[in-house]
């Protein structure tokens, strides 16, 4: 059966800054904003990349994601859907809009001479490869909300207002952003949003299949960042500012501990005295390591040989696994800095009747 129009519009945009960490942040904010606008949210594809490749791959949300409780919760529709009944009837080709804040720089660096100031919604990567996957050939027009309204926050009645009288649904039936409208990273008050981004069945029963096969209850998760990339996030480390999801362990503004290099890059030593604290402490019969790079299996388990407990990890290292593996672990340490950790921080504060408490690297009250 056709889908029907949302009188009150839609709401499509980009995930187009970092990877799945990165997006999930910035999905936590868009989703509440089609939300108080009373707009339908058009499911957006993840935005991957191969390892070592630039070239974006598109993940459909209901591969991910389980529809039936993001369905429930917000008023949405996949792409295929507004693809296939919605787009036709409402978005015509000539009033196909772009959303960005202000003005984009053409991604060649230079500023075209005498080109009009345009979002440059395609131009790029994953942009264009984004837009070419919805279907979407060329924008007619450029819209920048940052001038006219009071950006992406809709907390207030007056914000709200603003937007639904600046773009109504009658002549914006869908507002396209080039990228998320919302906070990089995500606001604390959203972050109970966490709780209806349940992995679909695919993805949970992997997960529960590696605990039931090979680890052993109680099991310590951790999440290891120390792929290269990484090191260049952490020369950012300004001990009195919070950097990327480093609110997840500090607060919003930092309280009582200050951001460090070793939280953000932690040493092998702080990184096997805390497994073999946790262990002690929780009586954990097994650990499972999360790593984009370096797994550190047999220094862990060289670490845990007094305790009988050794270390495991994915035979394909499947990222949404992991994670997945992760929320499930009796207890978890990962990186505070990493928005791939806060993922799994938000879920475990946010899934479960009781909520699973956060140990992070590097973490010492002042
Ligand atoms: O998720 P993410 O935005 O978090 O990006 P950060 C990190 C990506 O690295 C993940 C991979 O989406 C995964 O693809 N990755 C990280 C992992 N940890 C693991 C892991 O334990 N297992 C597996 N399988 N994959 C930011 C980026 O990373 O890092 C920024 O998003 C930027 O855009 C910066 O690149 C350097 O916040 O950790």
């Amino acid at each position: 059966r056709a889908a029907e129009v949302d009188p009150n519009g839609y709401v499509i945009y980009c995930p187009c800054m970092g990877r799945f960490g990165n997006q999930m942040e910035q999905h936590l904010g868009a989703f509440h904003f089609a939300a108080v606008l009373g707009r339908t949210m058009v499911l957006p594809p993840l935005v991957g990349h191969e390892p070592r490749s630039t070239i974006a791959k598109m993940t459909a949300f209901e591969d991910v994601f389980q529809l039936a409780v993001i369905k429930k919760h917000f008023k949405s529709i996949t792409l295929a859907e507004f693809q296939r009944d919605i787009a036709p009837r409402i978005w015509p080709k000539e009033q196909r809009k772009a959303f960005c804040w202000t003005p984009r720089k053409a991604s060649n660096g230079g500023e075209e001479t005498g080109e009009e100031p345009s979002c440059r919604a395609k131009d790029g990567n994953p942009f264009g490869p984004f837009w070419d996957h919805i279907g979407v050939e060329e924008f007619a027009e450029s819209v920048f909300y940052g001038q006219t309204t009071g950006g992406f926050n809709v907390g207030s009645i007056k914000e709200k207002e603003k937007w639904m009288t600046s773009y109504p649904p009658s002549s914006f039936p869908v507002l396209a952003f080039v990228g998320a409208p919302a906070t990089f990273p995500s606001q604390q008050k959203h972050w109970h949003y966490q709780k209806h981004f349940r992995y679909s069945t695919r993805i949970t029963s992997r997960a529960k299949a590696f605990i039931e096969d090979r680890l052993e209850r109680p099991f310590v998760g951790i999440h290891l960042r120390n792929d290269v990339d990484w090191a260049r996030v952490c020369e950012h480390v300004d001990p009195s500012r919070n950097l990327f999801a480093s609110a997840q362990c500090l607060g919003e503004p930092p309280q009582d501990v200050a951001l460090s290099r070793e939280m953000c890059l932690p040493s092998a030593r702080t990184v096997l005295d805390q497994i073999v604290d946790a262990v002690g402490r929780s009586g954990a019969k097994s650990v499972f390591v999360a790593s984009d790079r370096d797994h550190m299996i047999e220094e862990i388990n060289e670490a845990l040989s007094a305790y009988d407990v050794k270390a495991y990890k994915l035979d394909d290292n499947d990222a949404f696994v992991s994670l997945a593996v992760l929320e499930l672990a009796d207890e978890f340490i990962g990186n505070c800095v990493s928005t791939f950790s806060s993922v799994v921080s938000r879920s475990r504060a946010h899934k479960w009747n009781k909520p699973k408490a956060s140990h992070f690297w590097g973490y010492r009250k002042l």
